[in-house]
């Protein structure tokens, strides 16, 4: 056996170059892992679609490892309950239709299962703009993270997709993009992103699932920022709108990848 030091670097660059040189041209660019993205990302790659998910932080789960205020238990409404089940998470029914869920649980399991239906997973790079042919999103630009945070001036490298999804949570990043480099264009009674409002679970829950959609063409949204693009309130650590909205928007990508297949 020869585990020297310059076969292991080599084994680690083959790997992730095999990786990254697959993602150049993909389905569907997934920007953000939290657990809209990952729900989605599953979905997608279960349908065979070829998925890669950039994710800016080392960690993967967006928001679901705190719980609540860090306290590590997420909450699930019975709406969701056969994704959990897709998904063989755990879940404690409380009363009235709610469980809870260990987070640290739900997070590893989303993304152990994302990674094995064959999505691939990039973290530390983030996506800072979007690659537009004339009027719609067809790819993303991507940098390394620490080279975002050191402030570094280095030019970034694009991949290829059919659809990209803004699954970036509360600051609906990609879209951000969008609007400010092709104003009022958005599929929103404005134009614009609408904003998100203050904590109502109830509604949010609902209006999440409304909201996840295609918003300019080629970019969908979900999980948090379908609501803060079409001014949905938010919602705190009850998740099951997040998964739904990830199950809704796999369906409508692959919708969307059939009729533009079809050349629709
Ligand atoms: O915030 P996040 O978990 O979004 P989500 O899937 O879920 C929201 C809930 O966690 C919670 C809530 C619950 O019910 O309100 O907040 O909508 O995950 C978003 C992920 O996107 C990453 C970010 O680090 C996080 O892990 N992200 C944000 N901007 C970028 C990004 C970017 N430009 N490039 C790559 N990743």
């Amino acid at each position: 056996m020869r585990t020297n030091e310059t076969l292991i670097t080599r084994a680690i660059i083959d790997r992730y170059f095999e990786k990254l040189k697959k993602t150049i041209e993909v389905d569907v660019a997934v920007v953000g892992a939290g657990p809209a993205g990952l729900v989605a990302a599953y979905y997608l790659a279960k349908a065979g679609r070829r998925v890669s998910i950039f994710e800016r932080k080392l960690s993967i789960g967006g928001g679901i490892w705190g719980g609540g205020m860090l306290f590590n238990e997420i909450v699930v409404q019975e709406d969701a309950k056969h994704i959990l089940d897709e998904f063989d998470l755990r879940a404690n029914p409380y009363g009235e239709g709610l469980y809870t869920i260990d987070a640290v649980e739900t997070a590893a399991t989303l993304t152990s299962r994302a990674v094995k239906a064959g999505a691939s997973v990039f973290n530390c790079i983030s996506v800072e703009d979007v690659v537009m042919r004339p009027d719609r999103v067809v790819g993303v630009v991507l940098n390394w993270s620490p080279v975002e945070m050191a402030g570094l001036h280095v030019d970034p490298l694009s991949i290829r997709c059919h659809a990209v999804l803004d699954a970036t949570g509360h600051a609906t990043e990609v879209v951000h993009v969008v609007e400010r480099k092709v104003p009022g264009k958005l599929m929103t009674p404005t134009g614009k992103i609408e904003g998100e409002q203050s904590m109502w679970p109830e509604k949010a829950e609902k209006l999440t699932l409304e909201n996840t959609r295609e918003v300019f063409p080629g970019l969908f949204i979900a999980g948090m920022a379908a609501n803060a693009v079409f001014g949905a309130p938010r919602m705190g650590p009850i998740f099951g709108g997040m998964f739904l909205s990830g199950e809704k928007v796999a369906g409508l990508i692959l919708k969307h990848l059939e009729e533009e297949a079809e050349g629709r």
